[in-house]
């Protein structure tokens, strides 16, 4: 349908904005910041300077729905039109869960795809927004390019954008704008085949029906909540209502989208829920804003994400993608040890790289790598270039179904077979960026005195502040995060968010191996407890930020 003549307008003048650089996964600001006059423009400009192959390209744009999620859209379909753009990929309603839009860029070969999340950030008015560019890969801009549109945004001057009415966005179907073709897609579909193809469905669908079996997966209001109602109730046969919180909502429903032990507290309590009722769910999973991470529980047990990538690992040949064996895998530095155990018992290598999905893109298209994941609820494979909440969600499911054991049999035989480790992360949240910064000054001065030192019987190998130098294309990424390594294979590790919005947060990770299984019993922040009062004796957090306990424990 040939939808509306544009009014070619001159290029609009702007004043560049000095805080658009983006951080982890994007740009992320709070609404107010990007509903400022041209914040929004300024940024998509500068995205599409740094493309020179533009012209003529077909774009995937969509995003989680949030609060400004519509509006930002109409925005960039117009500056779309005014760029020449050949054709946009959008999901029904401006909807894409992250995984989804990685696969569509993929999938039609496009150019890229801009995301619109601030993922597990809240939403609504008060709330976050963002927005990322993935490249033809359909994985997260690398650094480089990142840098050069933080570049872009600091000299711009001009952006275009056609006067076009808005384009309906709930209806599926084709347009043109000019030169400009805009086609509206199902957000679920092509995920949902993708999915299919992966996994043994039939198998998955006879656990799902057997009477013995019952799960809960909590949408959190967000994204993710229709992706897995189709896929779970519809394809699958779980039983109806299985899928909670699933409506996508532009503030999920007030809740913050984060799915760990403390927002996903729905969830959480149904699954502790066992002693007092013995009714709780056999299984239990949630998924983020944008749909990107998981978390995975079973009856009465919570799965470490780092865990859940060993384990996924470990029993990858019981799933039909990966039968064949795993070429590598990967995870960020702060992710526990656990999957190089596994690595080494398939004689596969394992990478350490930064935290952010962006840096495992390399690894992936150069085939080293067939599984990666992060500590913080992130797990995914070479089937797209992002984690992905509901892939992990189904691998678990293959193996579940393969293997009749439950969730927490199977995860102790794991401990059994390579060794527990003991992990947690202590965020600090909402620290003044000065205190932060300052602490982080303050250990990387100390760094090179700690080395040779003993703290509760435990001496340090290394303390230093991590350098990845990627394989693949030889790029050097400095200041990822204090690392303090230790004669027992405890890690203590201290960085800061590149996610939040408001002040700093200071992530503490702590990890311990213990391969006595007469020992794998311990309440993890108990095991971790020596461990704990370490990283304050060499930080001296209660000094610096005047918090005496973190905000979120997982
Ligand atoms: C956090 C996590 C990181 C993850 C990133 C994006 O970053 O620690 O592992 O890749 O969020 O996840 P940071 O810089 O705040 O620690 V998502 O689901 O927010 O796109
Ligand atoms: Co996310």
């Amino acid at each position: 349908m040939y939808y509306s003549k544009p009014i070619k307008l001159q290029p609009v003048k702007t004043q560049p904005f000095t805080d658009q650089k983006p951080g982890t996964s994007g740009l992320r600001k709070t609404v107010n910041t990007f509903k400022q006059t041209d914040y929004l423009q300024n940024f998509v400009q500068s995205i599409f300077n740094c493309l020179p192959d533009l012209a003529g390209s077909t774009l995937i744009v969509g995003g989680d729905g949030r609060y400004y999620n519509r509006e930002a859209i109409q925005i960039i379909l117009r500056m779309a039109a005014a760029n020449s753009v050949g054709k946009v990929i959008l999901g029904q309603g401006g909807i894409f869960s992250t995984p989804a839009a990685s696969h569509m860029i993929r999938k039609h070969k496009a150019l890229g795809g801009i995301i619109l999340s601030a993922s597990h950030n809240p939403g609504g008015m008060d709330g976050d927004f963002g927005i990322k560019y993935n490249i033809s890969n359909g994985g997260p801009a690398p650094e480089e390019f990142t840098e050069a549109v933080f570049e872009a945004s600091k000299k711009i001057t001009e952006y275009h954008i056609a006067g076009i009415k808005g384009i309906p966005l709930d209806i599926i179907g084709e347009y043109t704008i000019d030169r400009l073709q805009i086609e509206i897609v199902d957000s679920v579909a092509d995920y949902a085949e993708l999915m299919e193809s992966l996994f043994d469905f039939p198998k998955i669908k006879q656990l799902l029906t057997s009477d013995k079996f019952t799960m809960c997966f909590d949408g959190m209001y967000a994204v993710c909540g229709p992706y897995a109602k189709k896929i779970l109730e519809g394809q699958l046969g779980a039983k109806e209502g299985t899928v909670i919180r699933g409506e996508s909502l532009p503030n999920f429903g007030g809740c913050h989208p984060d799915p760990n032990l403390v927002h996903a507290k729905q969830l959480v309590d149904l699954m502790y829920d066992a002693e007092e009722t013995g009714s709780s769910p056999n299984f239990g999973a949630a998924s983020d804003g944008d749909g990107d991470r998981n978390m995975i529980m079973g009856d009465y047990f919570f799965v470490t994400p780092s865990d859940s990538l060993a384990v996924i690992a470990a029993n990858a040949h019981l799933i039909p993608a990966y039968k064949g064996g795993l070429k590598g895998i990967g995870r960020s530095m702060p992710t526990s040890q656990a999957p190089d155990r596994v690595a080494e018992k398939l004689e596969i290598p394992c990478y350490e790289t930064p935290t952010g999905w962006k840096f495992f893109g390399n690894l992936l298209d150069d085939g080293r790598i067939t599984l990666c994941g992060e500590e913080s609820f992130g797990t995914g494979s070479d089937h797209v270039r992002e984690k992905d909440g509901l892939w992990a969600v189904l691998c678990w499911l293959n193996i579940l179904a393969e293997r009749g054991q439950s969730v927490e049999d199977i995860v102790r035989q794991h401990w059994a077979e390579f060794g527990r480790n003991y992990y947690t992360r202590h965020d600090y949240e909402n620290i003044p960026s000065e205190a932060a910064d300052k602490l982080i000054l303050n250990l990387q001065n100390n760094m090179d005195s700690l080395v040779e030192r003993e703290f509760n019987n435990r001496k340090v190998i290394t303390a230093d502040n991590f350098t990845y130098h990627d394989p693949v294309d030889g790029s050097v990424s400095k200041n990822q995060g204090i690392r303090i390594l230790f004669d027992d294979g405890s890690r203590i590790i201290f960085r800061l968010s590149g996610t939040g919005t408001g002040g700093a947060t200071l992530r503490l990770y702590i990890e311990r191996y213990v391969k006595d299984i007469k020992e794998h019993d311990l309440d993890t922040q108990e095991a971790l407890y020596d461990l704990i009062e370490t990283a304050e004796l060499i930080a001296n957090i209660i000094g610096f930020t005047g918090r005496d306990e973190p905000t979120v424990i997982t």
